[in-house]
C-alpha cells in the first residue's frame, strides 16, 4: 500500500464487465491537470461539485463521450482534488481511459487506497473506514442498519465517550498520586472501583454483539445433521436446486462435508451437507468424516436435524441431544424426511415433514430458515469486527487489572499504567494511534476502487 498522498491515483470504481455506465475515479494533487490533457473543455473553470458533459480524447482522437464530476479537496471522499469520470461500460473503453490517465501521470490505485487517503486526511476514522468495507460485503439486510450507523459515526461516538471517561479517570489518578505525598486522597477507593466497573461493563456490552456481528457479516451456516441414509444429501440437492452431493442407498455415502450457497429473503446461507453420524464403522475415511461433522456443529448457526421418519419420530433424539450439548446457542430445526413412504400425524408435532426425494415441504424449511435467521439477526447496535473485538478484550483486561490493583489498595500511579494501556487500545480501534502494518491489515480486505 502507498502511504504517499503526493501521487495521483486512479481506478475503476464500478464492477468490470458489461454495463451501461462505468465510473473511474482520479484523485490526488494532479487530478485536474491530468484530466485536462484529455478534454477540450477547461476543467479548472468549473465549480466544485459540478457535473459536465465532455469528450475524452487521446491526442485529438475521441475515445468516448463522458460525464465529469469535479470535487475540489478537501471536500471530496479522499479529501484531495478528485475527478470521477462516467464513461460507457464494457471491457474496452474504461480500460483505455485508465491506460491514458496512467500515461498522463496517474498511478493505478491499490485496493482500499481511496479510503486509506480519506482516513489519512481525517475524513473518516478507522471504524468508519471499516464500515465502508462492511457495507460493500454485507450478507444480510439486518446488517445494513448497524453498518450504516457505524459509517455515520455512531460507534466512533460511543468509543470516544469510553475513551474520554477512561482519560478523565487516568488524569485523576495522576493528580491523586501527586497529592498523595500530602496525604490528600482525590479519588476515594469506592468511587474508583465503581468507575472502573462501569468502564469494564460498557466495553463488555460492545463485545457481546460480536457473535451476532460475525453471523451478519458472513451469513448463516445451516448444517444438515443426521444418521446415514436419512436423506441429508437428497435434501441438500433439493434445496440448492441442482445435484451437488452424491445420493445413494448405501449408508455412509457422504464422507466429507459439502457446502452450497443460497439466498433467502436477502439473507445469505451456507448449507452444509455432512457425513451421517454413527458409531459402528471401521472405515477410516468415514470415521474422519464423522469427526468433521461433529466439529462443524460448533460452527453452525442453524442445525437442521434430518430424521428418517420410517425409523420412527424419535429415532434422532440422541442427535438433538448431541446438538444441544455441543452448541446450545445454535437454532435447531427438526425435519422428518421420507414422508412419501410413511404415514405421519403432522398435526401432533412442531417439526417439519418433507419428502426430499419428491421435493415436498421444502417451502416450510425455507420459511423456518428465514424466520430463525431474522430472529438472531436483529437487535445489534455495532457490527464489531475481529480486530475491534480483540482490542476491546485487551481494554477490558487492562481495566480488570486496574480493578484488582485498586481492591488491593495499590498506589494510584500503578493503576494509571493499566489505564494508559486501556486508552491505547481505544486509540488503536479509532485509528488515532496506528502503524503502517495496522493500516495494511485493515485495508488489505478492501476491493479495488474503494
Ligand atoms: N422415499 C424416499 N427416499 C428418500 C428420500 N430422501 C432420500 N431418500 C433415499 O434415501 C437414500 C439415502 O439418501 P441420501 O440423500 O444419500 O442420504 P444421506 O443422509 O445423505 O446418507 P449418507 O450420506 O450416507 O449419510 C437414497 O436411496 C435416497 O434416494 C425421500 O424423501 N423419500
Ligand atoms: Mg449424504
Amino acid at each position: 500500500m502507498h502511504f504517499n498522498s503526493d501521487t495521483t491515483i486512479c481506478s475503476l470504481i464500478t464492477p468490470p464487465g458489461l454495463s451501461g455506465i462505468a465510473m473511474i475515479r482520479l484523485s490526488g494533487p494532479q487530478a485536474f491537470e491530468i484530466i485536462g490533457k484529455h478534454l477540450h473543455t477547461s476543467i479548472s473553470e468549473k465549480e466544485s461539485h459540478t457535473i459536465s458533459y465532455s469528450v475524452f480524447h487521446d491526442h485529438e482522437q475521441p475515445i468516448d463521450t463522458v460525464t465529469i464530476f469535479k470535487y475540489v479537496g478537501p471536500h471530496s471522499y479522499t479529501g484531495q482534488d478528485t475527478i470521477e469520470i462516467g464513461c460507457h461500460g464494457g471491457y474496452i473503453v474504461p480500460k483505455r481511459i485508465i491506460e491514458l490517465l496512467i500515461s498522463s501521470g496517474a498511478i493505478l490505485a491499490e485496493p482500499g487506497e481511496f479510503t486509506l487517503r480519506a482516513f489519512l486526511n481525517g475524513k473518516l476514522d478507522l471504524t468508519q473506514a471499516e464500515a465502508v468495507n462492511d457495507i460493500i460485503h454485507l450478507q444480510s439486510p439486518a446488517a445494513l442498519e448497524s453498518a450504516s450507523k457505524q459509517l455515520i459515526g455512531s460507534f466512533s461516538k460511543e468509543l470516544s465517550a469510553l475513551r474520554d471517561a477512561t482519560e478523565r479517570l487516568f488524569k485523576y489518578l495522576i493528580l491523586d498520586f501527586d497529592f498523595s505525598q500530602e496525604d490528600i486522597e482525590l479519588v476515594p477507593k469506592d468511587r474508583l472501583i465503581s468507575e472502573l466497573q462501569s468502564l469494564s461493563l460498557t466495553a463488555r456490552s460492545f463485545i457481546e454483539s460480536y457473535e451476532t456481528a460475525k453471523t451478519l457479516r458472513s451469513g448463516h451456516q445451516a448444517l444438515l445433521l443426521g444418521y446415514p441414509n436419512a436423506g441429508k444429501s437428497s435434501l441438500f440437492n433439493a434445496m440448492l436446486g441442482y445435484t451437488r452431493s452424491i445420493v445413494s442407498d448405501v449408508p455412509g455415502t457422504t464422507r466429507d462435508f459439502v457446502e452450497g450457497s443460497m439466498i433467502i429473503d436477502g439473507i445469505h446461507f451456507t448449507l452444509i451437507d455432512t457425513a451421517g453420524i454413527h458409531e459402528h464403522t471401521s472405515d477410516a475415511i468415514e470415521i474422519e468424516g464423522i469427526a468433521y461433522s461433529l466439529s462443524l456443529i460448533k460452527r453452525a448457526t442453524i442445525i437442521l436435524i434430518v430424521n428418517d421418519i420410517t425409523c420412527g419420530v424419535n429415532h434422532s433424539q440422541s442427535l438433538i441431544d448431541l446438538a444441544i450439548r455441543e452448541h446450545p446457542k445454535a437454532q435447531r430445526i427438526l425435519v422428518h424426511n421420507k414422508c412419501d413412504i410413511h404415514d405421519v400425524d403432522i398435526a401432533a408435532s412442531d417439526a417439519i415433514f418433507i419428502s426430499a426425494k419428491k421435493t415436498h415441504g421444502l417451502h416450510s424449511i425455507i420459511d423456518s430458515l428465514s424466520h430463525n435467521a431474522k430472529q438472531t439477526d436483529t437487535h445489534i447496535t455495532f457490527l464489531l469486527n475481529e480486530r475491534q473485538a480483540h482490542l476491546l478484550q485487551e481494554y477490558v483486561h487492562a481495566i480488570e487489572q486496574a480493578l484488582q490493583l485498586a481492591r488491593q489498595g495499590m498506589s494510584t500511579d500503578v493503576l494509571a499504567i493499566e489505564l494508559r494501556s486501556a486508552l491505547d487500545t481505544v486509540g488503536l480501534i479509532l485509528g488515532t494511534i496506528y502503524t503502517e502494518d495496522l493500516l495494511n491489515d485493515v485495508f488489505a480486505n478492501f476491493c479495488i476502487g474503494k
